[in-house]
């Protein structure tokens, strides 16, 4: 049985035609689709074009063989190369040997038995699609591990990643980097007031308003604590995270959420704004303190408001 007549593709490089149509043939009846290649070179820009899930590489062909095709494809390729199931009339130690110190999963030697064909271009096959499965959920997984279950921003673990990589970054490239810690005011009163769980649907509330104010793709709302949201702005001036701080201030309020024992009757929210030019010998940290020294001055001057 065919692994999946919908998709499978297979890549077929080899510099004889008879054999190259005969794989063909053959395989487009176990019902996938194949791209030929007649050499080396062709091989490895139909890869790119196509990226298929198996490579039929034959190993000897003129100018570029298939031990040098594998090579190139694992390099261009970064550990993301389909399975390359190689063809060989070689069957010496050392040419095994090499196959499989380059990559290659697996081979048949010529003349091809077809059965045995067969069966390997079905396992590799499947077997690729189900670690492409796996490195999906993975990476779902991983998503998930960076984002606070209740407000459904990035998390306090992705704001620590995310503040170094963009650190580093910033030390690269000479690139300004802006934080700005906002905290919601009297939240301590709301929750006596509205219980506990109103708490959190303003917390989801707050989130989702701060978010919407942000629009660069590199600019990340996090939740650091409690009641408390990090927005990092990489390659962001001092002027312009004041310019976002003035907007996160504005929309929370215009959001108008009912808070009857704070003095405004309505959510706000405070902001401290920070900016560094990144140096391998100053901390992240400090930038963290410089923002939460600001966010005590605008709770000192009044709440709902920013200072840089
Ligand atoms: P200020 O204006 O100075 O910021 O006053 P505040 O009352 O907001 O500050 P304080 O730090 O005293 O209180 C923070 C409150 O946030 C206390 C805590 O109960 C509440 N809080 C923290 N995390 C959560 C949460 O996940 N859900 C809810 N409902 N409340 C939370
Ligand atoms: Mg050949
Ligand atoms: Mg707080
Ligand atoms: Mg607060």
């Amino acid at each position: 049985m065919p692994v999946n007549s919908d998709s499978a593709v297979i890549l077929v490089a080899d510099d004889d035609p008879f054999i190259r149509h005969m794989l063909t043939r053959y395989l487009e009846r176990e019902g996938y689709q194949v791209i030929e290649a007649a050499h080396g070179e062709a091989a490895l820009n139909l890869y790119f074009y196509h990226v298929p899930d198996l490579v039929l590489l034959d190993a000897l062909m003129p100018v570029v063989d298939g031990f040098e095709v594998c090579r190139r494809l694992q390099d261009l390729t970064q550990g993301n190369l389909a399975p390359v199931l190689m063809i060989t009339g070689l069957e010496d130690e050392k040419s095994v040997d090499q196959a499989f110190e380059i990559g290659v999963v697996d081979y048949v030697t010529k003349p091809i038995n077809w059965a045995v064909l067969r069966q390997r271009v079905r396992r590799l096959i499947l077997q690729h699609r189900l670690e492409i499965q796996l490195r999906e959920a993975n990476y779902q997984l991983q998503q998930l591990t960076m984002i606070d279950s209740l407000t459904q921003v990035a998390n306090r673990r992705r704001f620590d990643e995310y503040l170094l990589q963009e650190w580093g970054r910033g030390v690269r490239e000479h690139l300004s980097l802006s934080l700005v810690i906002c905290d919601i005011d009297h939240f301590k009163d709301y929750n006596d007031h509205y219980g506990h769980q109103a708490g959190d649907r303003c917390l989801q509330e707050v989130a989702k308003t701060l978010s919407q104010c942000i629009s660069r793709p590199a600019d990340i709302v996090t939740r650091y604590g409690g009641e408390e949201f990090a927005i990092i702005l990489p390659n962001t001036t001092l002027e312009g995270a004041t310019v976002i701080s003035q907007r996160l201030v504005t929309a929370v309020q215009q959001r108008g959420l009912p808070h009857n024992t704070a003095p405004s009757a309505i959510v706000t929210i405070s902001c401290g704004v920070a900016n560094v030019l990144p140096m391998a010998d100053y901390l992240p940290s400090d930038l963290v303190f410089t923002a939460d020294q600001a966010l005590y001055q605008a709770k000192a001057q009044g709440r709902n408001q920013y200072q840089a």
